[in-house]
């Protein structure tokens, strides 16, 4: 049986993709952060803070796994406007830690590090959908991040001929996604309108914007397969191939509410730059593994919308 490691697991994915490993019959072992909870029966926890190295390298000599998914960062736009020293410390400085802790291995796991359709960044009129070629103009500190993330990842394994592969992941959604993020927080916008816990007034930020949204189950689905069948030194785009926008979105979402509800621009919800549009060629991962999205976004909204439900 191969052993997994999940790096960043009490995040959004983590626990999914845990299931997944599950469901395909890897291993799995998970790190947190000391002040985090994750509780799933299917994988061994270990507490771990990718700023610290040389307790990466103990880890990964006490585990030896033969699969590594590096979940850990800082993950939100938003946060990395307003603390761009954290996203850098973590998504790039904390990488590097993770990379060079592989480096002392005796044997050569296989490693996806995680990274973002955010890297394109300004796309160009022609170049959608984004294929994984494409040059990289960031739009914002934590694209900038994850673009050298890619790069770093890159090097290392040409340098070093290690067996790391680089995902770029586009919107992924789903039921315990954390408010920050534009579909849960709509939701849970939603939710708490129908318990009457806020005016029937949602605060939005740009809702012109065009984002490429997959299912999160759909999105560990492809992570499982690229870590066995992915090449090192490449990069493989994880989304759906449709873009759509945030205002379609909105109308999604209030849709499936019997409420009244208004939409109003809060201003402290829009970002110093928004990139018109974010959506992926997916041929690349496709070609390779047969993987393509399955869960419609209908459904995930829906599922999304009734998690916040049931908790607010
Ligand atoms: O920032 P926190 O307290 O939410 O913890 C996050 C954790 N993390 C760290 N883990 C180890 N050492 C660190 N120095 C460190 N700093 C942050 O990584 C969180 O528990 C986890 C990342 O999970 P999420 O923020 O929920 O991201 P998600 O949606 O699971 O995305 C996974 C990956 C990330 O690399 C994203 O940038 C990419 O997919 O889209
Ligand atoms: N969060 C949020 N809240 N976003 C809003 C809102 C709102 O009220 N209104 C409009 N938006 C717009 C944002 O301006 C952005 O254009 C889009 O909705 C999506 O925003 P987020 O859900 O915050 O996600 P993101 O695209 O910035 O980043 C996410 O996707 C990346 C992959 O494309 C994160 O999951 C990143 O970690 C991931 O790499």
């Amino acid at each position: 049986m191969k052993k997994g490691l999940v790096i960043g697991a009490a995040g959004f994915v983590g626990n999914y993709l845990i299931e997944e490993m599950y469901e395909s019959g890897i291993e799995a072992y998970a790190t947190k952060l000391p002040h985090e909870q994750l509780d799933n029966p299917h994988a061994r926890v270990y507490d771990l803070d990718i700023m610290d190295k040389d307790a990466i390298v103990a880890l990964l000599f006490e585990i030896r796994p033969d699969y590594i998914f590096h979940l850990a960062a800082q993950s939100s736009v938003g946060l990395a406007w307003k603390n761009p020293g954290l996203t850098i410390d973590v998504n790039i400085k904390g990488s590097v830690n993770v990379m060079d802790a592989i480096r002392e291995l005796f044997y050569k796991p296989r490693v996806l590090l995680i990274g973002s359709g955010e890297e394109y960044g300004h796309i160009r009129p022609g170049e959608t959908p984004i294929s994984e070629e494409n040059a990289l103009r960031p739009g914002n500190i934590y694209a900038a991040t994850k673009a050298c993330q890619n790069m770093i990842g890159n090097i290392y394994s040409k340098a070093y001929d290690m067996e790391l592969m680089m995902v770029r992941a586009f919107n992924h959604i789903g039921p315990g996604q954390a408010p920050m993020f534009v579909v849960s927080d709509f939701c849970k916008q939603v939710a708490e309108i129908e318990k009457g816990l806020r005016e029937p007034v949602m605060k939005v930020g740009n809702l012109a914007a065009k984002r490429d949204f997959t299912d999160v189950r759909d999105v560990v689905k492809a992570y499982v397969g690229l870590v066995a069948a992915g090449t090192p030194g490449e990069t493989y785009n994880v989304g759906s191939g449709n873009a759509q926008a945030i205002q379609e979105i909105l109308d999604l979402i209030v849709s499936l509410s019997s409420a009244e509800i208004q939409v109003e621009i809060d201003p402290n919800k829009l970002r110093p730059v928004d990139v018109p549009i974010i959506e992926a060629d997916i041929t690349k991962i496709n070609e390779l593994t047969g993987w393509k999205p399955q869960i419609p976004l209908k459904q995930t909204i829906q599922e999304t919308l009734d998690y916040w439900r049931a908790r607010v």
